[in-house]
């Protein structure tokens, strides 16, 4: 067994780290604050090449391996959410689906814009119904000639509604099957197109300076060929996407509790209250020493379930454990950290403040803990 990071890998590690210690901590806090998507910093994270990072060259993606990507989005979420927010769900649920299932011409016209990170696209799958019950979304689309016409509506779907939004992948009904379940399709969507009309959501506890939206389509007419894969494979294709994003969200719990840990362990280290640094306090280094053997047990497992992605092995259970873990380590390292932190970490003025907030969407989005362990029961055969 070799846990060593490649070269190319731990040089990744560091120069992301850098990038996001310069170009985004600075401004996370102020974002957030304002609820301000930052076009500038979506512009220098593109530049940087924090798009399309496992997709092939030839859609002039980066061509690394799943785990790079991982070890990249772990490490903007350990300076702020909200970023890691725009990068995972564009690469794992906008690019990733046109990617494993679109046509030659789908991925010809989509992915370069979206790997050079000049565009964002939206993942439609919840709907205000139907949330873990991924399945019952009553959106629909009937062909009409050469014509897919779309009605319904999504919630809660991230970078759907920017300035820079060239569409949205949107699962809808298109018939029923034999045994009279819904057939579920996906169809590429592009902003512009009549009858589709996207709507920011505000005043959301976390990720504040990330996008996320409402989705509205009322007779929306969109060609064909706008089909994404095979008609009726909507769900699965949803459901494999969902497996890969949920090892971004599992990254996502993994920086941020890497985040919180160092910002709890600098802190304690220089607080003073009876006359001693408050790190010296047992109660308080054994809380530090369990965030550290905690975020070490998470590590291992998110690398493990990547390492069996990019070795083509199933992955999705390892996938589940990943999320659930990392986002509960995250509970607790964000809550031990505005612990230490006393009532300063009760204050906007301390960074830990915002991760406390962040952390709950980890819990949630792309299936919630509950979901997680049904997933994970499914699979070890105890439902
Ligand atoms: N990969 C590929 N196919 C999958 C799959 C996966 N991970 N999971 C399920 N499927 C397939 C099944 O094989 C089944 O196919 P057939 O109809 O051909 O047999 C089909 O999808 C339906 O599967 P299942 O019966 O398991 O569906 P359920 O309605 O029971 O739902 C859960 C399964 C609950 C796991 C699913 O709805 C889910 O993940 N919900 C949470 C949704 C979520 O994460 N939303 C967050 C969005 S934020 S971006």
């Amino acid at each position: 067994m070799d846990f060593e990071l490649s070269i190319e890998q731990q040089i990744l590690r560091d120069s992301v780290r850098d990038f996001a210690e310069r170009e985004i901590k600075p401004l996370a806090a102020e974002l957030d604050r304002n609820e301000e998507f930052s076009y500038d910093t979506l512009q220098k994270m593109a530049e940087f090449g924090l798009f399309g990072m496992f997709v092939s060259e030839h859609y002039e993606g980066r061509a690394m391996d799943y785990l790079s990507y991982i070890i990249a989005t772990e490490e903007i979420a350990r300076v702020d959410g909200s970023h890691a927010a725009t990068v995972a769900a564009e690469n794992s649920l906008g690019i990733g689906p046109i990617y494993y299932f679109g046509d030659e011409e789908q991925k010809r016209k989509y992915l370069p814009p979206l790997c050079r990170g000049e565009a964002l696209w939206g993942f439609g799958l919840t709907e205000a119904n139907a949330g873990s019950d991924a399945g019952s979304g009553r959106t629909q689309a009937v062909l009409d000639g050469d014509e897919w016409v779309i009605n319904g509506s999504k919630i809660f779907i991230t970078n759907a509604s920017t300035e820079v939004s060239a569409g949205v992948t949107v699962l809808c009904r298109t018939g029923t099957l034999d045994d009279g379940r819904p057939e579920l399709s996906c169809i590429l969507v592009e902003t512009g197109t009549g009858g589709y009309q996207s709507k920011v959501m505000h005043d959301k506890m976390m990720w504040r300076a990330s996008n996320t939206s409402e989705l509205y389509f009322d007779d929306c007419r969109v060609p064909r060929s706008n089909l994404l894969g095979v008609r009726g494979q909507g769900f699965r294709q949803m459901m494999q996407t969902l497996d890969g994003g949920r090892l971004s969200i599992a990254a996502m719990g993994l920086g941020g509790a890497q985040g919180c840990f160092e910002m709890a362990l600098a802190y304690a280290k220089q607080r003073e209250q009876f006359g001693t640094p408050i790190s010296q306090f047992q109660v308080n280094s054994f809380k530090l020493a369990d965030m550290a053997t905690e975020i070490e047990c998470a590590r291992l497992l998110l690398y493990k379930a990547c390492w069996l992605r990019d070795n083509h092995k199933p992955f999705a259970k390892e996938a589940a454990m990943a999320k659930l873990n990392c986002s509960e380590v995250m509970y607790r390292c964000a809550n031990h950290a505005v612990q230490l932190h006393g009532g300063y970490g009760l204050m906007k003025d301390y960074d830990v403040e915002r991760f406390y907030r962040d952390q709950k969407l980890l819990e949630i989005g792309e299936g919630t803990s509950e979901i997680q362990r049904m997933v994970i029961a499914r699979h070890i055969g105890a439902l």
